[in-house]
């Protein structure tokens, strides 16, 4: 597959800064190399920078440099459309605002193709704050609100070609949600699922049941990984950590599933913040749970079961 790497080193729409350097530990780790040995032609784009910065201030006084995010968001989109006409493109963060570009850009190109873009978002957090709610006034809250569409973006970040509709999505890995991402949450037809559904179910039920989902429509499908997914005792270099998170072994599951399912088309990888991390552990994580989800294995697997046996 031709996989195209792309960094994006922003951090101010997170509340401590570090992941400005996220896409280098990345690189460091090894990203393009472990791609490379499972085939793939990988091609780095090296790190984008944002668009002219403009004016901008919102009622809410906690909300902080939306300049900045608006101008990361203008390029990213832009970005996002292009590269993913012709190769996979994986997003190198960078805090998660960045998501609030790469998924409005596949967005407007599924479009194009003819396709429903599905998104799974693998995150402690749920990221639905609109710029009225958030408290922290920390724009890697606001993502998924603004990509779907919910009121209170308009004036502020671009408008959509096209809102990614919520029954789309769906969140795992769920343990850490606002009340007013609660309530509007509960408004919309997303699928979150949290903690205690990956313990009573087990992940791979879950995910299953999404992937059979996005094939039975053909759809696109954009992964975004936000390292507070990972639970903080194996993945430490995050600004944000919740205990409770996923595991290793749950983690390959989900990589090597959706690896197996063949449908994954873009990748972020956010919220890696070195400046917190030991020796780079959580880098190499992040870069080998990458390999598991573009075909590394342990053992070969005789058949592919794309009927959803994988
Ligand atoms: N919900 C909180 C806020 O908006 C935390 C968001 N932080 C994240 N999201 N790391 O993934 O401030
Ligand atoms: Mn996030
Ligand atoms: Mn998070
Ligand atoms: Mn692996």
């Amino acid at each position: 597959m031709d996989v195209t790497l792309i960094g994006v080193p922003l951090q101010i729409g997170a509340g401590r800064l570090g992941c400005e350097m996220g896409p280098s530990a990345l690189r460091i780790a090894g990203l393009a190399p472990m791609l490379e040995e499972l085939g793939h032609r990988v091609t780095d784009l090296g790190n984008i920078a944002p668009a002219p910065f403009k004016a901008l201030t919102h009622p809410n006084p906690a909300v902080h440099h939306l300049p900045e995010t608006v101008a990361w968001i203008e390029a990213l989109s832009e970005v996002s459309y292009l590269e993913s006409a012709a190769a996979m493109p994986i997003f190198l963060g960078g805090d998660h605002a960045l998501s609030a570009g790469t998924v409005p850009g596949l967005a407007r190109r599924a479009v194009e193709q003819g396709r429903p873009l599905f998104v799974l978002w693998l995150d402690a957090h749920t990221d639905f704050h609109t710029l009225d709610s958030t408290e922290s006034g920390n724009l890697h809250g606001t993502p998924v609100a603004y990509f779907t569409g919910q009121p209170g973006f308009s004036g502020y970040f671009p408008d959509l070609a096209k809102a990614v509709d919520p029954a789309h999505m769906a969140m795992i890995g769920i343990r850490s949600v606002d009340p007013a991402e609660r309530a509007a949450l509960k408004r919309t037809e997303m699928t979150v699922h949290d903690m205690r559904m990956i313990d009573e179910h087990g992940v791979a039920v879950l995910l299953r049941s999404f992937i059979d989902k996005v094939r039975a429509a053909n759809g696109l499908l954009h992964v975004s990984f936000d390292v507070d997914f990972l639970d903080p005792m194996i993945a430490p270099a995050v600004g944000t950590t919740v205990p409770g998170g996923a595991t290793f072994r749950e983690a390959h599951l989900v990589m090597e599933m959706l690896h197996d399912s063949g449908l994954v088309t873009s990748l972020d990888l956010v919220e890696l913040n070195p400046f917190l991390d030991e020796r780079g552990r959580t880098a190499i994580l992040m870069a080998d749970l990458t390999a598991s989800l573009m075909g590394r294995q342990v053992m070969d697997r005789p058949t592919r079961d794309f009927a959803g046996s994988t």
